[in-house]
């Protein structure tokens, strides 16, 4: 357990004062304009402990919004909210990242009375959870030149984050979202250099790390991958040379460090001989963030056990704010419920 409290380095430019990091966790408590607001700002303060915090994702655009009230990054009204959270957190000396997301065919015009845009025109089969009167789309594939343009606009949702305060971004490519459906066939039928090879599929997202690289530094970049298709979008076993494809192109690259995305990392894939994360842990070379239902014994354990470097926690921070300080004492720690979604404490 000891080596989960002391400081870990990713970088010469980040080293971490522990092992901890926040997993990022969708609040939908944003206010008019999708602007973070000062409960926020408290919310994310009370967590300043936590090695490195990881915002709520955060839209890069309108068009990218799939649930209410997420907060975005994209205009003066919102990076001057962020930065009183990123200032409170400073405050306590912490450090937080912002989750850079596009939802893809997850977003409904509901929200941005646009089109929904994504690699192909497949849609997903559901409604949109707290509104569940919003069915799926069948999106529109994106051209060429609109997916050069995501390219641009997540690029510049990064060095927004980096004025408004961030210590850095973490890229959202997990989850079934929009650069998780290039990376599965299930959600990506192109014919075009953005589909059907390994190669082409891992195109847009290596576009988006190497664009927000070349914007803000590589060093102040992660990514979340979510390999195992769970949530949102089907698996199919040719995902593998896909992924194998990208994180041998990611071990070329100097990122801070790869998240897996997964709610509970006992889950396992045939298509991945086992544990998503064990797959990216023999896949990629760099940092690798461990999460799913891990608690701190848990967590201690695998690290032990080389299988990740450091240890993401979601929902046992939304029930304890003083999760680190509990953990530190050995004091119970409240467990968590849905319920508590409804308010940020
Ligand atoms: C999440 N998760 C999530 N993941 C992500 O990449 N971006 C997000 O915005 C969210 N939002 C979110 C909201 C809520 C309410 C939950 C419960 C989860 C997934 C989260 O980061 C994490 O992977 C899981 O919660 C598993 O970790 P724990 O909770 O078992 O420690
Ligand atoms: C990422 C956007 C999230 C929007 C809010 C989600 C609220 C989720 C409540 C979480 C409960 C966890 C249950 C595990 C889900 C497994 C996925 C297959």
């Amino acid at each position: 357990m000891d080596t989960l409290f002391q400081p870990y380095r990713l970088n010469g430019t980040l080293t971490l004062a522990n092992r901890f990091m926040m997993a990022p966790l969708t609040r939908c408590m944003a206010g008019p304009g999708l602007v973070p607001t000062e409960q926020m700002a408290a919310y994310y303060a009370r967590r300043a402990d936590i090695g490195l915090i990881i915002s709520e994702a955060t839209i890069i655009r309108p068009d990218g919004q799939g649930y209410p009230n997420t907060p975005g990054l994209y205009s003066p009204e919102q990076i001057e909210g962020w930065k009183q959270v990123t200032g409170a957190v400073h405050a306590k000396g912490g450090k937080i990242f912002a989750q850079l997301w596009h939802v893809g065919r997850l977003s409904h015009p509901f929200f941005h009375h646009a089109e929904v845009l994504a690699p192909s025109a497949v849609a997903h089969e559901g409604t949109v959870p707290r509104m569940r009167e919003l069915v799926y789309q069948v999106p529109r594939a994106l051209t060429v030149a609109e997916i050069e343009q995501l390219v641009e606009d997540y690029a510049t949702a990064a060095a927004n984050a980096i004025e408004a305060g961030f210590d850095g971004v973490e890229i959202h490519g997990a989850n079934g979202y929009l650069i998780d459906q290039f990376l599965h066939h299930s959600s990506n039928l192109r014919d075009d250099q953005y589909g059907g090879t390994p190669e082409n599929m891992s195109r847009f997202a290596l576009a988006v790390v190497d664009a927000i690289s070349a914007r803000i530094g590589a060093e102040r970049v992660g990514l979340r991958l979510s390999p195992g298709a769970y949530v949102h979008l089907a698996g199919d076993k040719r995902d593998r040379a896909v992924f194998d494809h990208l994180l041998a192109e990611l071990n070329r690259r100097t990122l801070a460090y790869v998240h897996l995305g997964i709610f509970d990392d006992s889950l396992t894939f045939d298509y991945l001989d086992g544990r998503a994360s064990d797959y990216l842990r023999a896949h990629y070379d760099g940092h690798l963030v461990g999460v799913g239902n891990y608690s701190a014994e848990t967590a201690a354990e695998a690290i032990k056990a080389d299988r990740f470097d450091l240890i993401a926690i979601g929902r046992p921070l939304i029930a304890n704010p003083d999760y680190l300080s509990k953990v530190k004492q050995a004091e119970p720690l409240v467990p968590y419920a849905d319920a508590m979604l409804a308010e940020l404490v």
